[in-house]
Formats: C-alpha cells, structure tokens, sequence
C-alpha cells in the first residue's frame, strides 16, 4: 500500500500545503479553505460556527500524519491496551489539540490576523458528554496519559447521540434538556463504515456435531444490529503517538430492511431500522446507582461485542495466531459495565473460532483486567436471570459453565462453607435470580484494582472480601490521577506560564518537578506573583456568574468551591449547613469580623433522584435569600451554577480557594475533582476518603484540612446504633440551623417543601451529616482564620501544587501499564506521509 508515495517521500516538508504547513499564511489560507469547500461558506454569510469548524478541520489536518502513523505503527505485532468503557467525557478538543500539537500561539496569530477572535471560535465547540462525571472523565484522563506516554491503545466505547444532558434551574428545580451535541456535526470524528461489525440478540443457543463429530454449540439470534466505529484521534502532549478512541454508533442491517421490504412490511422495517439505532441514542444519566434497565444491557454488550470482534479482527489481519490473543490485547474493564466481555470473548473464542474451553479460559482471564469504581452497594451491577437469558441465551450458558468450574474449585478450597459459595457465585439466588456482574469481572480477570489505597483496602475486607481470600495475588491498587495538560496547561495558563517561567517545562510530562516549587514557597515576591494570579482567575469566573447569573460576587472573598455530581453520600447539604450556620452567626452579630465567603456549588443530579434534586432546590434557595438580605451584604454570597461540564470544570477549578472534599468516610472511592481542585493552587477542606488520604500524605496534614470521622468510626458508630436526632438535640446552633430549614425561611414560607431533606437526617441520616457537623464547622472557623494570614495561606497553596505530582494519570497509567497490561511504550515514527506532509 502507498509504495509509490512512500518511495517519492522524505519526512522533511517538501511544501508549505494547505493541510500540512504550519507557517502563518499558510494556516490564514487553510482557515479560507476550509470555510469554503467544507462548510461551503463565503467570509461574509459565515457563522461563527462556521469558523470554529474550519478551524477544527484545519487543526485535524495536521494531525492526520500521526494519527495514520500511530494506527500503522501499531499493525506491527505490538502489545495494544484496550481500555473498554461505558463513558468517555473528552471535553472540548480543539485548545487540548492545539497544546498537545504545540500549535497555540500560531493559530492563534493565524486566528487573529483572519480577523476573528480564537476565544469566541473555542466556545463554539460542543462538549461531547459521554460521561457522567469521574468515572468517565478518568477514562478521558488514562486515553491522553496513554498517547503521551507512547503506550499503544484504544478506548472503546459508545457514541451516545444525546450525552449527558444539559441542566437547567428554573425556579430553583433542575431542568433536563438534551444534549444535541451532534446537531452542528462533530469535525473530531472519522466515520469508518466500512469497517462495521454485526452483533446479535436474543433468540436460542443451538447444539450440534461439527464436520469432524465435535460437539458445538451456535447462536441463534432473532436480531441483528450493525455496530459502526466512529475514530477520534486522542494525542499525546508534544510525541508523535495519536491514539484512537473508537466510539461505535448502533444501526440496522440493511438485508433486514429488505427482507421485510420485500414482502411489502415496508412500515416493520422501518421499525425495526428505528428499534436498532435506539440502541446508542442516549447515554443513561445515573452515576453510581444503575437501574436494571434492558437497553442499558443491549447497550453493554453491543459495543463490548463490537470492540472484541475488532481487536480479533485485527490479530487476523495480521496473520498472527488468535491463540496469542492475550499477548496481543490487554483489556481493561472500566467498572463492570463491559463485564460481559468476558462470556463473549469466551463465546468468539469456542463457538465462532473453535477453540477448546480450557485454552480459551486461559486466554481470556490473562486478556482482562477488572477496574472497581464504588463501595456502594446499591451500585453493584445485576441483571434478573429472565432478561439476561432472553437477550443473550448463549452468554447465559456461558456464565453457568463458568460458574460451575469456578465454584468446583471453591468447594475444593473451602469444602461445606455455602455461605461462601453462595457469596462467591455468579449467580445470585437468594430471591429472584440475578447474573452478578462484579463476580464475572473478578473471575475472568487476571487482575482487580481499586482506585485509591483506601478504597483497594476496603474492597478486600467488603465487597470483595471473599475474592481477595479466594485469589489474593489479583488484588492491586493503583491511585486515580488526571492529566496536566488539560486540568492545568489548558485550563490555568497564568499560573503555567509563572511555574514553566521559575522551573521550565519538564513538569508537563513529569509532574514530579513541581517539587521545585517548595523552595520558592519562601520567595515573597514569587508569593506575590502567586496571589495575583489566583486573583486575577477568580476575577474571571466572577465575571462569567455576573453574566450568567446575574449575581455580583467579590473575588477578593474566600472562594469556597464544591462541584461534582450531587449526591447524598458527596453531602452537598452539609456543605449548606455549614452555609446557614455562617449566615447565622453574622446576622446574629452583625458586626462580627468575618472572613467573606463566596460559596459556590456545581453538578447533576440523576433526573430520578428526587432527594438530589432537592438539594439543589435547598442550594439555590438558601442563595436567594442570603444575597437578598442587605444583612450580610459583602460578607457572603452563595452561587449555583447551572450546568456543570469539563468546559465549566476548566474555569472553576483554577478559580478555588478552597476545595470541599466533603464525603462521608468510606463512601468515595477516590474523587478526582480533589486533585484538580489541589493541581490549581486550591487547599482542601476534607475527610480522611477516597484519595483525599493520600492528598494529605503528599501534601502534609499542616496543608490540608481535615476533619469528620474515619471510616473505622462510621462503620462503629452504625454498629452501635446511630441516633442523629441526638445529635440535634445537643447542639444549639446545629438546631437552630434546621429549624431555620423546617420553618419556612427559605421557602416563602412552605414549611413542607424540605421536609424530606429534614427528616431524612433527624431519623435516618445515612451518611452521618449531623455526627460530622461539628466537626466540619470548627475546621471551616480554622479555614476562615488561615485565610486571614494571606502570606501563609499562599504558601500552603504553593506547597499544594508543589506536591502533586503524584496525582498526574501520566502514573497511574505507568502503574497499570507495569504491574497489570505489562505493556511498553512504542515511539511512532513518521515514515509514511501524504504528498507534502511535514
Ligand atoms: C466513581 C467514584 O465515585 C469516584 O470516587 C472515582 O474517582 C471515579 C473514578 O474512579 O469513579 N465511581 C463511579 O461509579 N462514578 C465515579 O465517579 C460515577
């Protein structure tokens, strides 16, 4: 392929092309260009979405060689990680892929000269949320730490046509609206139809002698869906490696169409084009609690089934043995939503490749790795027996067999313990039988890890207690982190530009370097220099919320700030009760010298969680009063902002003075705002959960405030019997906090509107609000006087940010990459190029 170019051409620049060339005419002209043979625009009748997608297309152009380069490096039998997830949450693509081309200030030269601003084409992009919130942002964080890292993968995954919905609050309730992410096109994607693959559903298993008188089994299914791919390019930050997040989009088998044409069913082919391409349509919105909803299997298992069937694809093409699978593939399951991908790599192996059990087992547990996200019970994945053996009658006897040899083996180990075996079983039959997925990942995996120490070490004495008894040598941790380019190179360019200025630009890529900073931490001018520019990045979000907002916040006021998805386990409430305790002691006295706060909260609440949902409405409420109330003017105000995304995240998180990190102990599993927050020069208001523990470690306990019971203390608290009405009893200005609620005060009036807020934490409180009010009120009293000391708090912000390197995806994805993929990285070389390719 290609001989005849690649003979006539040297990875030198031959010519300043429209695609290639990167000089400012050059890149001017490719904008013109683009406008108008793609989008088909004149200058004068263009949008500016026009522009941003002549820009995008100009930006991809240049990409395209090591895209194309990176995807034929890899043909050449090289160990590839498969990183499958239900969720990607990318973000914005153009300004990641300018810094990581290192392009910035030439297109931006190129932008403006044009005669367009570069800042007004950038907002034009739509986010493409696939993803929930850290879970799939941790997917998007481990694809750029792979390609920087020169590490060969693929993500794997869904293209969703409605992501995350977009939140609006009217009236203080949030609103879901759809997410058009596509309305306008996707100038990131390249759609490869040619490469489709077939999935099937329902239907029977059917058992027969094979030509040689082997017994088989094949699937017979009474659906057949086309899986598409769609490939977005994810580059590394300044290397040659563009990896390939292949996202595919579910559509009909067109001889289905026919069939039914054929026989003049012309409306039930319609249908059924309609019942298949539903299948990728929309992304569910609920993180951690997952409904037992059909589609999300058929979700599931369609793009699991599409990505197997394309990395066996792939080893085919290449002539190597399908024996050698596992050498060829690491796959890692993010959660266990791709958890089926263990019967179906088992399914393809014996049932369409014909290989014997035991070699396909041994295949597929040394091929999969299993990721644990959550603690929460409420968030293991099962499905009823009845609706997994409907939709995939082959999986399902797949998974008996499995069990079957695998309990045969429990028995051995542990002979009479039922409990044990009833524990450890893929089935769970102690009521209506369900398939349990977490039991499936642990027992076709060569390797289960958590996701910060804390929570690997919970793991092994709940949830997975008895896997970890039953193989120990699979268990693992390795901490969450997220990449610098995005969370600080894109996101905080003043303070980029004042670290790279003092240290140069090694931490980029080796985040440790920021060590370099301590000493400057004594430096009373680099303080100032410090100071100024958190100032300066709270002055710019101040002015987004008085757009937005329409509310008037003082950037010189502490900025107080929790975003994440809202939950009750997260405790945004106490975050609020801390805010009316506040509210009250100032009105109380009102000349009391306090500390001025801003308090700002961001995040989704899962359209049916109604006691999430009335969080936010008690946030905004408690807002309207408290910036209405001349009482308190200038001393506080309190800010929802709607819509919570990573493009949000990028302006919020450099804009923090303090980080609330605020969950119940042993809830969390690791939290990746924490490091954000901490990356950006925030300082943590936290428990000892999730990797808050290690945050602390790192950064040391006389930098971080703690506060709040351990998990140790929470579990012995329940044990003994948890009274949380007691505690309201007992604490005056706890009371007074809620009976303020109760009364109506922040309802016009309406004494029943939070009443279910209420008396969820005077009877039940499951996530120990009021155990752990104090406690967080005498810390935020400690975080108010520290702030006092100006000099001394932007000491500890520095030494924050000086000591986080741990916390870059850049060593997570070292860990996974030596302890469980046991991959390399591979350099791409630029060596086939189009006519006049750089
Ligand atoms: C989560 C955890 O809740 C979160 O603590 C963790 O940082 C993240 C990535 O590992 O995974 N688990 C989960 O189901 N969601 C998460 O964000 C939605």
């Amino acid at each position: 392929m290609n001989a005849p170019l690649e003979d006539s051409l040297t990875p030198q620049i031959r010519v300043e092309d429209d695609r290639t060339g990167l000089s400012i005419t050059t890149l001017r002209s490719a904008l013109a260009d683009n406008l108008f043979y793609i989008q088909g625009k004149f200058p004068g009748t263009a949008t500016k979405n026009d522009y941003y997608m002549a820009l995008a297309y100009t930006v991809r152009d240049r990409l395209l060689q090591r895209w194309l380069n990176t995807t034929q490096t890899y043909r050449k039998n090289v160990k590839v990680v498969c990183y499958l997830s239900a969720e990607f949450l990318i973000g914005p693509q153009l300004v990641n892929n300018l810094i990581n081309l290192g392009i910035y200030a030439k297109i931006r030269q190129a932008v403006e000269e044009s005669g367009l601003s570069l800042q007004e084409l950038i907002e034009q992009e739509e986010e493409p949320g696939l993803g929930n919130g850290g879970l799939g942002r941790l997917a998007a964080c481990y694809l750029d730490s792979l390609s920087t890292l020169e590490i060969p993968a693929i993500g794997y995954g869904i293209r969703y046509e409605f992501g995350i919905f977009d939140q609006e609050i009217r009236d203080g309730w949030q609103v879901e609206i759809t997410d058009k992410w596509l309305q306008y096109g996707n100038p990131w994607e390249i759609a490869r139809p040619e490469e489709y693959v077939e999935v099937k559903f329902g239907g029977r298993s059917e058992h027969y002698y094979d030509e040689k008188g082997n017994y088989r089994v094949r699937w017979i299914p009474d659906r057949v869906v086309k899986g598409v791919p769609y490939d977005t390019p994810i580059l590394g930050y300044q290397v040659n490696t563009a990896n390939t997040l292949r996202l595919w989009k579910a559509e009909a088998i067109e001889s289905f169409d026919f069939q039914a044409f054929n026989i003049g069913d012309y409306y039930g082919a319609v249908d059924a084009k309609i019942v298949s391409e539903n299948l990728t349509k929309i992304l569910y919105p609920n993180d951690e609690v997952i409904q037992g909803k059909e589609l999300r299997l058929q979700q599931q298992y369609f793009f699991v089934s599409c990505a197997l069937q394309d990395m066996i694809r792939l080893l085919l093409s290449t002539e190597v043995s399908l024996e050698t699978f596992h050498q060829q593939f690491a796959v890692q399951l993010n959660d266990t939503h791709p958890a089926i991908g263990v019967a179906e790599l088992m399914r393809l192996l014996v049932d369409e490749h014909r290989i014997d059990w035991d070699k396909a087992w041994h295949i597929t547990q040394n091929t999969f790795a299993f990721t644990n996200h959550t603690l929460l019970p409420e968030a293991l994945e099962k499905w009823p027996i009845e609706l997994f053996g409907r939709l995939l009658p082959r999986h399902l006897e797949i998974i008996y067999e499995i069990n079957q040899r695998f309990l045969d083996r429990v028995r051995m180990k542990y002979p009479r313990d039922l409990g044990k075996l009833s524990r450890l079983s893929l089935i769970d039959e102690s009521g209506e039988r369900y398939v349990r997925m977490a039991n499936l990942a642990c027992v076709g995996s060569h390797a289960i890890n958590g996701v910060a120490e804390l929570h690997t070490e919970l793991l092994k004495k709940t949830v997975l207690k008895d896997f970890y008894e039953f193989f120990p040598e699979k268990f693992a941790n390795v901490t969450n982190g997220v990449t610098p380019r995005r969370w600080m190179v894109l996101s905080n360019p003043r303070l980029t530009r004042l670290i790279t200025e003092k240290i140069g630009d090694r931490w980029i890529t080796h985040l440790d370097d920021l060590r370099k900073l301590e000493t400057l931490a004594d430096d009373a001018s680099f303080r100032q220099q410090w100071r100024q520019i958190k100032q300066e990045t709270k002055g710019d979000l101040a002015a987004y919320i008085r757009k937005k907002l329409d509310i008037i916040v003082d950037p010189k006021s502490l900025f107080d700030i929790q975003v994440k998805r809202i939950h009750e386990y997260k405790r945004q409430h106490l975050n609020v009760l801390h805010v009316i305790t506040f509210y009250n002691r100032l009105k109380h006295d009102r000349d009391l010298d306090i500390t001025p706060r801003t308090f700002i909260f961001g995040g989704k609440a899962a359209p049916g969680y109604f006691m999430a949902k009335l969080i936010i409405k008690l946030i905004v409420s408690v807002a309207n009063i408290v910036n209405n109330d001349p009482d308190v003017r200038d001393r506080m105000k309190v800010v929802f902002i709607p819509d919570f995304n990573v493009t949000l995240g990028q302006r919020i998180y450099p804009a923090a003075d303090l980080s609330e990190q605020i969950s119940t102990a042993g809830k969390e599993a690791s939290g990746t705002g924490n490091m954000k927050f901490a990356l950006n020069g925030a300082l943590t208001i936290g428990t000892l959960d999730g990797a808050n523990v290690e945050i602390r470690e790192e950064v040391g306990a006389e930098n971080f405030f703690l506060f709040g019971l351990t998990t140790e203390e929470v579990y012995g608290l329940k044990a003994r019997g948890y009274r949380p009405f007691d505690y309201y009893n007992q604490n005056a200005e706890l009371k007074a906090v809620i009976d303020l609620i109760s009364s109506g005060f922040f309802s016009h009036g309406d004494v029943d509107l939070f009443k279910p807020l209420i008396d969820n934490l005077l009877y039940r409180d499951d996530y120990m609000l009021l155990a752990d009010y104090q406690s967080y009120i005498d810390t935020q009293e400690k975080v108010s006087q520290a702030y006092r000391d100006r000099e001394n708090w932007t000491r500890m912000s520095i030494l924050n940010v000086a000591r986080m390197g741990k916390f870059s995806s850049d060593r997570s994805i070292r860990e996974y990459a030596q302890k469980i993929w046991k991959v390399e990285p591979v350099p791409v070389e630029l060596l086939q190029l189009c006519p006049g390719g750089q």
